[in-house]
């Protein structure tokens, strides 16, 4: 690829484009120019030089009739996106100039734009890097999702406990977003399906607007960009003027709020489904609009409907937009004739699923009456696509059974190609959940283990450790990432070593300046800083963590003159609103934090630290600083993770379990470089066939057994006893998640890991071998895997 001139700009070009913004778009005076109106300005500006890029993109597709990707996800974690363009343009010392210039701080007024969090967690944030690895690999694509209103909600803690407020990232207005009011589609719901000379009608009851809002995602030097396209739901009809005329002036706006609800809200539950009507609804409406959309983009390009998988590959991330399949199929046979197999065969052709959970809390089930009242015809399609699924494989797997649509089931029946995000859960998946579908079409599981974006994830929020990088290996690693491991080399150079530390010092004094700044509190950047950051999750035992901590300050309380490293515990991440446990493990680290932290024998060895509200912006800054990275899952539950890959990058080793992708980041920094405890995924599930195994292994320990007794006392929680009650009693009676079992080794691992760390030659080798082990999770390498193996898509050169 040939650099094009459309980054080439100068501090005073983009200077006067920012004040031709300010004074044309915004409508100010700089004299009185706000920091929300430089911020506009200024993404106004950034926003016109990614339309060259993307317009020239959008003409080489077509001219080159050349296949595109449709990643449908109803979810996007994008976060900030000035900092991200000024670095993908190459323009971020450029732009720092110009508003210096004007008089402004670049990086106040980066800090100023508020997350763009349409999204719960690694689900959410996969779709966004994997939209930069698509720009970055000029593989032409859309992202198709919900322009929620509210993305996923403020956290706050108060006494300890969370409580949640709305977010509202659009009360100001989007800078990135072009509004396209032309691009509309009508989605139905309801009503029935009548039958006239053997063609199926479906009458429908109700009908909203899907309306388009692109958001222009610009590649890697912008060599390329894709287009994010967002469906708002607006009322089809404006306003009810007969109601009015009436005097019904709340009638007179029914329309309005029956539609707006469907784009509304984000729901905020992470891995555990939501059997409600108004989350199927969303489900179809995005799914549908997005499936109309790319079909009249195909069809304008003079291509015949028989070449559709030719020109069109659909992504399903995860079962969410299930329902593409039956769309597909349904709008094959009304409007193209289709007979109803081959509508089926074709549908296979377009569509592949991504499985990311095993969790069957997660595995999303309709109620068939529910599912058949929203949407009549496509439960008779699905029927369809059971029917021959059945007689074509001789399987007694069925997408409707019990009352439930099985979306999972669905999903894997219609799509040409079903993966699992790591090694290991793609193995599971062929071994349990899907384990006789396996058996009926036993080439269809694939492994595509995720990625990261080295642009965001490094490049962007650790420059320190990025000038240290391409000083000692050259440049070009950004989008070639796997030359990390050039840093090899240089593992046994002293000056290497120090420089690596220094890094890693910077950043750590960037976060605690940032921690003094909004909950004043002060940390020692020379201790450990020890980082749990994700969703609250029995699965991702954050609880094992805190009792770890407990029984730490036990001992340090016990022989306080011995030789202790210091210690900062670091959490970060939000509980569903409606995950009562989770939310109680919240509380009990806010508990253990304000008890240990006030206490004078051990503060200056052991610190708990919990700042509300973690989302991508603050990953941002609490991943560059981190030592240790938590990755703690009972084996055999997380899928794979992803900020497990951004810590280890980031020269954070891992402690962890074998389990999703720590087992293939052990392989790639080296066994030496991670800090491996727990049982194995087999191990586990064996283990929870032993009868009262958690309280055996509780009176087994006595580390944990005097912990779960202090708890029980009332230590954490002003004498009361019950506070807890709901986690000590999991722990002793099920213990589904083994914390129990694991937590001896899991302490006796992190005494090994204070031992290391007190030698700081040797522990900053083994963050620098981390470093340079992971340029094979750039999800660059990902995206290529999956244009390979599923999309049969290329990158324009
Ligand atoms: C979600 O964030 C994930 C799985 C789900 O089924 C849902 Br719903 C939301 C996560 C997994 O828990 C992670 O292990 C994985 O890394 C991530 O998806 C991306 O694949």
């Amino acid at each position: 690829m040939k650099d094009q001139d459309i980054t080439l700009v100068t501090a005073e070009t983009l200077r006067n484009e920012i004040l031709r913004h300010l004074k044309l778009s915004i409508g100010k005076d700089p004299s009185h120019a706000s920091l929300y109106d430089w911020r506009m300005s200024l993404s106004l500006a950034l926003r016109d030089r990614v339309v060259e890029p993307w317009f020239a993109s959008t003409r080489k597709t077509y001219e080159g009739k050349h296949k595109r990707v449709y990643y449908l996800s109803m979810e996007f974690l994008i976060g900030r996106l000035i900092e991200d363009v000024t670095i993908n343009l190459d323009v971020e010392e450029i732009a720092v100039q110009a508003m210096a210039d004007l008089g402004q701080d670049y990086y106040k007024v980066v800090v100023d734009e508020p997350d763009a969090a349409l999204g719960n967690g690694g689900l959410g944030r996969l779709a966004a890097c994997f939209m930069d690895s698509l720009a970055t690999l000029a593989i032409p694509a859309y992202g198709y999702g919900i322009r929620y209103e509210h993305g996923l909600f403020e956290q706050h803690f108060e006494g300890g406990q969370q409580t949640e407020s709305a977010e509202g990232w659009l009360a100001q207005r989007h800078a990135w977003e072009f509004e396209r009011p032309e691009v509309t589609y009508n989605i139905h719901f309801g009503g029935y399906v009548s039958e006239e000379n053997g063609k199926s009608n479906w009458n429908p009851a109700e009908t909203v607007l899907a309306s388009a809002y692109d958001t222009p995602i610009v590649g890697w030097k912008g060599q390329w960009a894709n287009t994010l396209r967002l469906w708002a739901a607006k009322p089809v009809k404006l306003f009810d003027l007969e109601s009015f005329n009436r005097g019904d002036y709340i009638g007179a706006n029914a329309p309005e709020r029956l539609a707006r609800t469907i784009s509304r809200v984000l729901y905020p539950d992470d891995t555990t489904q939501d059997g409600k009507e108004l989350r199927l609804k969303q489900e179809y409406f995005f799914t549908s609009a997005s499936i109309k959309d790319l079909l009249r983009r195909f069809l304008a390009e003079g291509n015949k409907i028989e070449d559709l998988h030719e020109h069109v590959a659909i992504q399903l991330n995860d079962t969410h937009p299930a329902i593409a399949g039956p769309e597909l199929v349904r709008l094959l046979i009304d409007k193209h004739d289709f007979n109803i197999d081959d509508a089926i065969e074709m549908a296979r052709k377009c569509l592949g699923y991504t499985n990311h959970t095993l969790l069957p809390e997660a595995l999303e089930r309709w109620p068939e009456d529910l599912f058949a009242r929203i949407l009549p015809r496509h439960h008779r399609i699905i029927q369809m696509i059971q029917d021959r699924h059945l007689s074509a494989t001789g399987s007694d797997i069925r997408i409707i059974e019990h009352g439930n649509v099985k979306m999972g089931e669905l999903a894997f029946i219609i799509a040409h190609s079903v993966n699992g995000v790591s090694a290991l859960h793609s193995e599971l998946v062929k071994e349990t959940v899907f384990a006789d579908l396996h058996k009926a079409y036993p080439s269809r599981i694939l492994n595509q283990t995720n990625g990261i974006t080295p642009r965001r994830w490094l490049y962007s929020c650790n420059p320190a450790l990025r000038n240290l990088i391409t000083d000692t290996i050259g440049s070009g690693w950004a989008a070639d990432l796997e030359r990390l491991q050039n840093l090899n080399a240089h593992l046994d150079d002293t000056g290497f070593l120090q420089a690596y530390a220094a890094a890693k010092t910077t950043n750590k004094v960037r976060l605690a300046k940032w921690l003094k700044d909004r909950n004043d509190v002060t940390l020692d950047t020379s201790a450990m800083f020890d980082v749990q950051i994700k969703r609250i999750h029995e699965y991702k035992r954050q609880h094992l963590n805190i009792l770890e901590t407990i029984a730490l300050w036990n001992e340090i309380r016990d022989n306080p003159t011995a030789n202790w490293t210091p210690r900062v515990k670091i959490f970060g991440g939000k509980a569903a609103p409606g995950y009562v446990l989770a939310k109680s493990i919240i509380r009990l680290i806010n508990d253990v934090a304000a008890t240990i932290n006030n206490d004078p024998v051990t503060k200056h060895l052991l610190q708990v630290v919990y700042p509300e509200n973690y989302n991508v912006s603050m990953a941002e800054v609490l991943i560059p600083a981190s030592d240790l990275s938590e990755q703690i899952s009972t084996a055999g539950k997380e899928a794979s993770g992803t900020g497990n890959m951004k810590l280890s990058l980031n020269g954070s080793p891992t402690i962890g379990t074998l389990d999703g992708a720590n087992v293939e980041i052990r392989d790639h920094v080296g066994h030496e470089n991670f800090f491996l405890f727990g049982l194995t995924a087999a191990e586990a599930q064996e283990k929870r066939t032993e009868h009262g195994y958690s309280r055996r292994a509780i009176e087994a320990s006595p580390r944990l057994s005097r912990v779960l007794g202090q708890i029980g006392a009332g230590v954490f929680s002003n004498g009361d006893h019950h506070r807890y009650s709901d986690i000590l009693h999991n722990l002793y009676e099920h213990d589904y998640f083994l914390v129990s079992c694991d937590f001896d080794e899991y302490f006796a691992k992190q005494r090994e890991v204070d031992a290391v760390y007190l030698d700081v030659n040797r522990w900053t080798r083994m963050a620098a071998a981390n470093t340079a082990g992971m340029g094979w999770f750039s999800a660059d390498r990902t995206i290529r895997s999956y244009a390979d193996q599923i999309w049969d898509a290329k990158s324009v050169t």
